[in-house]
């Protein structure tokens, strides 16, 4: 049945059968991944049903609601629908216990955004049970405007898009390319995800072993520090379509032959030819598709990675020459390890072993520290200088004595209570010392993306961030705290050639940066700090490394 019909856009590589050891290799895969977390209980999964059913019957209410004040006949109010789809991990079903689930709200043409902010959370409030919504923070001004919310424990985020047709009967499905029309870019954008993502299921043949291969390689590249599509490395929708097209490859593979195959493919492949799932759409509208030869832009895309669904854009246009390295590296290891786990010399959990960015890849980093007098404002600056980074990145490449920039995909974000300008400007530059007492570091998340983004927005339109208040601009006795995100590029450098000097002098690279992010149109210099420093493998601070792991040393100086 796999077989019947030609998947993508080349005939398949190989049509075989899985071999006895290779479905054996498939159920230690299975176990690894339960073993490691992967898998949530049919229980949770069942509540994320009955929350899904709940936000079913809210928007056609909300729909009912909001087509009555327009004046809407009776019959044309019961008539007017409403129904939500899925997009995300939860739509392609390899979501795991920490996931949420993203969701959008359709409804028809006269139904809009604005309608969506003012009436939808209401109504939740109303039809959800006594306390079961623990947090709702709508964020209209995002990229795609969303209401972020915590329902019965399970996040969400609600976005919405309305069609242009009167009614939104239950059996819609979003496929058809005529639905864009007379939408505008933004409700294009919100109807994106769900496009795509149903889009891609459509196209491999087992979506069965695709949700096991791509759990594998989702947390394959989450642990080998290789997932941030802001920073310059594929994000989950780009793992998704690579995952697919080895699919589309292999028909009748098993979820573990994917995994080796996707290995070897992706890292032989002749890029920067584009990973295609199907043949590029030229759609009935006048929309940007991804074309190299007509866009000057896409020429530079290292590894592009086109969506399916119309209008067909690139999802790995941050990627750069040092994160495709990194990315071809962290293939050829994994193809290595899969080659030793089918011939038993090594196990799955091995493919999952944590990076070692921080102990033992580099001698040399760059930390860029973010510094903010609210936390507002950190929220927002931090977010900002996030979205540069791989400018900074892009510059260090093109310097001849470094052969890798490496940024680490996460930001360690930090609080801390300083006493006087000398800790101040220690803070500043990314010491530790001075954490206020009872705080811990933590990690950005990806999920926080959007309110980042929204947090941008914000500022760009009404060019102001909160002003910081009278108690925390003044010294008071005890101290005054100060909001820090610091982000860490590793370096690789080139062999010295002869006559080449060691010195690493970066600070114009870095005074680019620096006024890049320094002239966006929300910075306020009074309250917000930007400092680019170098910092040796052994002067990481501690909060950087797991428990177990080992901080390098400093080496000892060499006895004449
Ligand atoms: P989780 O299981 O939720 O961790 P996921 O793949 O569902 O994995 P997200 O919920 O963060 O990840 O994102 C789901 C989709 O939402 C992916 C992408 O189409 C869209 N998306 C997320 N963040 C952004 C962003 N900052 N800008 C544009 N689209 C985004
Ligand atoms: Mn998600
Ligand atoms: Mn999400």
């Amino acid at each position: 049945a796999a077989s019947a019909r030609q998947w993508g856009v080349t005939p398949p590589i190989s049509t075989v059968l899985p071999t006895p050891g290779e479905l054996a290799a498939n159920d230690d895969l299975i176990a690894e991944l339960k073993a490691q977390n992967n898998f949530e209980l049919p229980t949770e999964t069942e509540k994320r049903q009955q929350v899904l059913q709940l936000l079913q019957r809210v928007a056609v209410e909300f729909v009912q609601v909001v087509s009555r004040k327009k004046g809407l006949s009776n019959a044309a109010v019961e008539a007017s629908g409403g129904k939500i789809f899925t997009y995300g991990s939860y739509r392609l079903g390899v979501y795991g216990p920490g996931s949420d689930i993203d969701t959008l709200v359709v409804g028809p043409k006269h139904v809009l955004i604005d309608d969506f902010f003012s009436d939808f959370p209401p109504i939740l409030q109303r039809m959800a049970s006594e306390g079961a919504i623990e947090k709702m923070t709508p964020v209209p001004d995002a990229f795609v405007p969303i209401i972020k919310l915590e329902l019965c424990g399970i996040s969400i985020d609600l976005i919405f898009a309305r069609l242009i047709i009167p009614a939104i009967p239950m059996n819609l499905d979003l496929k058809n390319n005529d639905y864009l029309r007379g939408l505008d870019e933004r409700e294009v954008r919100s109807l994106n995800g769900t496009r795509v993502t149903d889009e891609i299921l459509e196209l491999v043949p087992q979506q069965k072993t695709f949700r096991l291969a791509l759990r594998a390689i989702k947390l394959w590249a989450q642990r080998r520090a290789i997932y941030s599509n802001i920073v310059g490395f594929p994000g989950g929708v780009a793992w998704a379509m690579l995952v697919a097209r080895v699919c589309q490859l292999y028909p009748q593979a098993s979820g573990s032959v994917i995994v080796g195959k996707f290995f070897r493919i992706m890292n032989k492949w002749s890029w920067p030819q584009p990973v295609l799932l199907k043949p590029i759409e030229d759609g009935p509208l006048q929309m940007k598709v991804w074309n190299p030869k007509i866009y000057h832009g896409d020429r530079f895309h290292l590894m592009p990675i086109i969506t399916p669904a119309y209008p067909s854009m690139c999802a790995t246009h941050n990627i750069s020459l040092s994160t495709k390295a990194v990315i071809l590296r962290e293939l050829q290891r994994g193809g290595d390890m899969v080659d030793k786990i089918f011939m038993k010399q090594l196990s799955w959990n091995d493919l999952f072993t944590r990076h070692t960015f921080f102990t033992k890849d580099y001698k040399y980093y760059i930390s860029i520290t973010a510094s903010s007098k609210t936390k507002e404002a950190e929220s927002a600056w931090s977010g900002l200088v996030e979205s540069k980074l791989r400018h900074l990145v892009g510059a260090l490449d093109r310097k001849p004595i470094i052969a890798v920039a490496h940024p680490f995909p996460k930001g360690f974000e930090r609080i801390h209570t300083i006493a006087n300008e000398q800790q101040m400007e220690a803070v500043k530059n990314g010491s530790t010392q001075y954490q206020a007492k009872g705080t811990k570091t933590e990690m950005t998340d990806e999920t926080k993306d959007a309110v980042h983004q929204a947090a941008i927005q914000n500022t760009l339109e009404n060019a102001e961030v909160p002003e910081p208040n009278e108690s925390q601009t003044k010294p008071e006795p005890d101290g005054h705290t100060v909001y820090t995100t610091t982000y860490y590029i590793g370096l690789e450098l080139k062999p010295l050639e002869p006559g080449q000097s060691r010195e690493l002098d970066i600070s114009t690279d870095a005074n680019i940066f620096k006024s890049n992010c320094t002239s966006w149109t929300g910075f306020q210099p009074e309250v917000m700090e930007l400092a680019v420093t170098h910092t040796r493998n052994f002067d990481l601070p501690d909060d950087v490394f797991e428990p177990g792991e080992v901080k390098p040393v400093r080496p000892k100086k060499k006895v004449v």
